[in-house]
């Protein structure tokens, strides 16, 4: 390493240990660049194909005022994901270049929008749930040290906590409507629980990416960590709901006021994150045939584009 780069090296932890935050033109570590691009476009292609599973429900809401609802949900998570491409994009990367990422099937996406939505209370848990493990996940990588991300995710967890209130009114009122709503609950928790503490990623010991991005920073909990603060808090909430959490290891550890779970299947976690799980062909296939339909609307934006250069060379 030249002297050079390796002064900068030294402001820039520097900065970081100071909780400062980097801006786009700032020096930075061509592997800091490299995680934070890996990390946003992973996250900004979820937001996309998180639409996914909620818009197959759009159509066969129960009343207008849930129609309404889950499509303004769905079209938040549209702008998420413009939001998290935006943001990867000041690292030098560009949106075309993630599409083609995720369409080859180099980029990965959150493994949980790799399960059906098969009743109307999977809307509820998906808010409830899911919703809500981003929340925890999101609002502490909010205080990361990347100023476009961080900045994102600010105005997102904004978003989210809507999305997780109106999963939970979903939820009670379908627990409200008698033994029949409250089942129906049941059994989309019993699917979605595991694939949800899946989110949370591999544990600590087996996270290739944790030590690198907690030193720089834009990890600020480890994986095990977030995944525990969701435990705790959604357990009490399902019991208050009188529901079961489908773990039969499931325990409270008095000493640590914590809750303890059973092993999550890593084998099922690693055949969804590398594409064979049980909605992923179905998914990428969705996005395939949406970027291929979408094809004039870039071309006719790009004549536009030109036009305009044109017309601007003209007129000088
Ligand atoms: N799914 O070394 P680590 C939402 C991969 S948004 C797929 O621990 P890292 C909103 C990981 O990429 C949900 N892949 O990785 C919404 C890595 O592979 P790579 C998305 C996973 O990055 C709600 C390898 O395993 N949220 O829900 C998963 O340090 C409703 C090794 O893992 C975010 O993206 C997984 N679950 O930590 C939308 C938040 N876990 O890249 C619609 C930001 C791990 O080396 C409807 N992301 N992998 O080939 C993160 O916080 C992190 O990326 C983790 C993983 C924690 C997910």
């Amino acid at each position: 390493m030249s002297e050079n780069i390796a002064n900068l090296e030294e402001q820039f932890n520097r900065r970081i240990a100071n909780g400062e935050t980097i801006e786009p033109k700032d020096w930075m570590p061509e592997k800091y660049r490299k995680q934070l691009m890996r990390l946003i476009s992973q996250h900004a292609h979820s937001e996309i194909i998180g639409m996914l599973p909620e818009g197959n429900w759009i159509t066969r809401a129960p009343t207008l005022r849930r129609k309404l609802a889950l499509l303004a949900k769905v079209q938040d998570e549209a702008g998420h994901g413009h939001y998290l491409y935006s943001s990867a994009e000041t690292l030098g990367i560009s949106r075309e270049e993630m599409y083609d990422q995720l369409l080859q099937g180099k980029a990965k996406y959150s493994s949980i929008f790799n399960y059906p939505t098969l009743t109307w209370a999977d809307m509820g848990m998906i808010g409830w749930l899911v919703d809500g493990a981003a929340i925890i996940n999101q609002t502490t990588m909010a205080k990361c040290s990347y100023g476009p991300y961080s900045r994102a995710l600010l105005r997102i967890c904004k978003e989210e906590n809507f999305h997780k209130k109106q999963g939970m009114e979903i939820i009670a009122t379908l627990i409200a409507s008698g033994l029949k709503g409250k089942e129906m609950v049941q059994e989309s928790l019993n699917r979605f629980w595991w694939p949800t503490l899946m989110m949370f990623g591999p544990h600590d010991t087996n996270s290739p990416n944790s030590a690198e991005m907690m030193k720089w920073k834009i990890k600020l909990k480890s994986n095990d960590e977030l995944r525990q603060r969701f435990i705790d808090m959604t357990v009490e909430q399902a019991l208050e709901w009188g529901l079961t959490i489908p773990d039969p290891k499931l325990k409270f550890n008095g000493k640590i006021r914590s809750w303890e779970t059973g092993e999550i299947d890593w084998e099922e976690f690693n055949r969804v994150i590398n594409g064979n799980g049980p909605c992923n062909h179905e998914r990428m296939g969705a996005r395939r045939t949406a970027h291929e339909n979408g094809s004039w609307v870039r071309e006719a934006a790009r004549a536009y584009e030109e036009k305009q250069r044109l017309r601007n060379i003209s007129a000088a």
